[in-house]
């Protein structure tokens, strides 16, 4: 479609300047299409991008450089006016700086290729807390990936009109094509110093150069819903939040609504799609990645799921711990850095069942599978950070009203990482404040795998709220957000509306009791169920938890354990007590290396629970 019948002139005015400095060869406004899904999906596969998989209808398999494999932290700036706006966890560049550096990059860089428009919404359409951007990129992969993740195409300008507020988004790989110049089947990206993922917040705009891949380039994402939002949500007054958020029904029917931030690798899409293993309970899904949340009328927190689809990693995918995202990935779906099998079908490590025959590894070379699978770590199959790209639509376990415009009122709040010591299974917060502190100590211990300095193993890596990356603004004034909405709550009279929050830990291990598999003292997966049930019992006030220094834990019997393996049963009360030598441990952590880093920007709430809990822990 051409592009200049856009009736928003600031849309069109934007992409003109952008068209200016990019010089692409031709450009194309994306309607959306099933059509142009397949004309694009075609390109990619005559140009030797893609590969089509036999073994799974309408799906495709792409393979990256692989200088072009995950979201590149060092590379992403939250370019705000001052460096203390951005805080002490962002990366920052002075905006008029980045600007000029990026500009140059910009200039020409499409040459010989094609710029497409894309309107998008993340969000249901017409909610009003959906929002929307137009993204302009030069790689056919990122409409099709942003196709399936959010709601794109001609059905946005009826929301957009002449004037509606947009977020502008303009991504390029970085890899212009002069003088006839082809890809020749090579994933097209710059190189990593070249590589900038910027965030203008004053400016609630983004640029992106030099990679392709998932939340560096799929810009609805990462940049716009969580870092952008987050900016957004602060000046509104709701919250943007690297959170699932699940549907818990009990086995009387009654329904609650449940958010939950989890670092990278805790299980956040497994813990969303989740198969109780208690009867008559049932998981329904909403989202796996982000939520946004806002007052109701009615004083409580209704979330939207903003996406449309479900970017998740493939390794450690199998029909056990995760059957329902395998069944959301069979059809219609793309899949990244997976291993290709002799039949047209994709493979990963931890997919369940032993590879059969050659495969074509990640990086293309044809290879005969390791004895049991086991890869040397740095020589998998598929990479680590594989993905399937695929629609929400097609979980089994989505929850009807995933697309309620109006969202779904939250009643609990988790928060949760790997921490194999210390923090118990399951304990709430006294109050809101209490809630918000949790959220701010989240983090995961380091462990030999993760780091090659043993001196760092045991530390913990902080990641508060699991948004560390992802967050738009100065971190400490981020949770005196999250403390201003408590307060807003209260003075409009609605205290108890407001979420419960609890802190979870799937990941207690005693690496000496040889019964429990991989040394973790709980299952996980399914069994947390027996947890969320627990919560959810504890939103209606039922009398099942003793008060702790910690905050409020399961009563004995209070977890169900019918069915539990006898080795879980024996360890669920030592990963259900308050470890007070652990906590003082970490009171001193937070107090001498995590709160100092947020300096006057660090609400005075969060350090008065610390003292808080320092005394309760001391009586
Ligand atoms: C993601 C992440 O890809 O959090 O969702 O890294
Ligand atoms: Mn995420």
């Amino acid at each position: 479609m051409d592009y200049k019948t856009i009736k928003h002139a600031k849309i069109l005015a934007w992409i003109e300047e952008c068209v200016k400095m990019c010089e692409p060869d031709s450009v194309y406004l994306c309607d959306g299409s099933t059509k142009e899904y397949d004309t694009l999906m075609k390109k990619c596969v005559d140009a030797g991008l893609a590969t089509p998989l036999k073994k799974k209808e309408n799906s495709f398999l792409f393979r990256s450089l692989p200088s072009d494999v995950a979201r590149v932290e060092a590379r992403t700036f939250i370019s705000a006016k001052t460096e203390e706006a951005a805080g002490p966890t962002n990366h920052w560049i002075d905006p008029v700086e980045l600007k000029a550096t990026m500009k140059g990059l910009y200039k020409g860089c499409m040459h010989g290729r094609t710029m497409y428009i894309i309107p998008f919404c993340m969000g249901p359409l017409g909610s009003p807390i959906a929002k929307y951007g137009i993204e302009l990129t030069d790689s056919e992969y990122v409409v099709l990936n942003m196709d399936i993740m959010t709601r794109a195409g001609e059905k946005v300008w009826q929301y957009l009109g002449t004037d509606g507020e947009f977020v502008p988004c303009l991504h390029s790989v970085g890899k212009p094509l002069n003088n006839g110049e082809k890809d020749n089947g090579i994933w097209p990206c710059a190189d990593v110093e070249h590589k900038y993922i910027t965030q203008f917040p004053e400016e609630r705009l983004i640029w992106s150069y030099g990679s392709g891949y998932g939340g560096n380039a799929l810009l609805g994402k990462k940049c716009f819903a969580l870092r952008i939002a987050s900016v957004i949500a602060r000046d509104e007054g709701w919250l943007a939040e690297h959170m699932l958020i699940l549907k818990l029904t009990n086995p009387k029917g009654e329904v609650k609504y449940v958010t939950g931030a989890f670092p990278s690798a805790c299980g956040k899409t497994n813990l969303a799609m989740l198969i109780p293993t208690i009867p008559g309970w049932k998981v329904e899904t909403i989202g796996d990645d982000i939520a946004w949340m806002k007052f109701g009328d009615d004083g409580r927190l209704y979330a939207i799921n903003p996406e449309a689809g479900f970017f998740g990693v493939a390794p450690g995918t199998s029909a056990e711990s995760n059957k329902n995202a395998l069944i959301s990935a069979e059809k219609n779906t793309i899949y990244t850095n997976c291993a290709l099998t002799e039949d047209g079908d994709v493979w990963w490590e931890g997919i369940g069942y032993p590879a059969k025959g050659n495969l074509v590894d990640w990086k293309g070379q044809p290879r005969p599978a390791f004895p049991k699978d086991k890869a040397p770590k740095g020589e998998e199959m598929a990479h680590p950070n594989a993905r399937f790209t695929a629609p929400a639509k097609q979980c089994p376990c989505i929850a009807p009203e995933w697309e309620d415009p109006k969202g779904v009122p939250i009643s609990a709040i988790l928060f949760g990482g790997r921490r194999p010591s210390t923090v118990p299974l399951v304990h709430q917060a006294r109050n809101w404040n209490h809630g918000v502190f949790l959220g701010s100590i989240v983090g995961s211990e380091i462990t030999a795998a993760s780091t090659i300095n043993a001196a760092e193993v045991g530390k913990i890596r902080r990641d508060p709220f699991a948004i560390l990356p992802f967050c738009g603004y100065n971190m400490g004034d981020y949770f005196a957000h999250w403390v201003s909405i408590g307060k807003t709550a209260e003075k409009n009279g609605k205290a108890d509306k407001l979420p419960k929050i609890f802190y979870v830990n799937w990941f207690r291990k005693d690496e000496n009791n040889a019964d429990l598999p991989g040394g973790f003292m709980w299952p996980g997966y399914g069994d947390n169920s027996r947890v969320l049930a627990w919560i959810f019992d504890r939103c209606d006030g039922v009398d099942n938890c003793v008060d702790t220094p910690i905050g409020f834990m399961p009563k004995e019997g209070a977890i169900n354990t019918d069915g539990l393996a006898d080795y879980y049963k024996k360890t669920l009360p030592e990963i259900t007590k308050v470890d007070k030598e652990g906590w003082l441990k970490e009171v001193k952590d937070i107090r001498e290396n995590h709160y100092p880093k947020f300096g006057k920007h660090l609400p005075k709430e969060l350090s008065d629970c610390l003292d808080d809990l320092e005394a309760r822990l001391s009586k």
